[in-house]
């Protein structure tokens, strides 16, 4: 293979890795604060599928845990891991029901998702 060859394959890819991968607008955006309510909005409603985006603008690390993960014998729905300052945390969507969620550092950080189902026409 010539080496103008390769680049002519590389190209492509590298368009690819530039286009973002999750949670791309419309997405609903949750904002980490340092103080009360810790999570704003502290209570979301979205409907199953839609996104969902932590950011951290504070100066702090923080997660963002869904109680399932930290309370033995529950499902966990999702877990950011470690969130550095100006870090982001995305879920792609849920399934429908209740997602109570904390931050593991400062369990006083607490906030909830409720993920109805989306509207659809009755079948034909
Ligand atoms: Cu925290």
């Amino acid at each position: 293979m010539t080496p103008r060859f390769l680049i002519a394959l590389l190209l492509p890819v590298g368009l690819l890795s530039a286009w973002p991968t999750a949670a791309t607008p419309p997405y609903t955006a949750i904002t980490i604060e340092s103080t009360s309510p810790y999570f704003v909005p502290k209570s979301v409603t979205i409907s199953t599928g839609s996104p969902i985006k932590w950011e951290n603008p504070t100066g702090s690390e923080h997660t963002v845990t869904h109680i399932g993960c930290v309370e033995e014998g529950d499902l966990c729905a999702f877990d950011s891991g470690l969130m550095l300052p100006n870090g982001t945390f995305a879920v792609p969507g849920l399934a429908p029901g209740r997602y109570p969620y904390l931050c593991r550092i400062h369990p006083i950080m607490r906030g909830v998702i409720t993920v109805t189902e989306t509207f659809a026409p009755s079948q034909l």
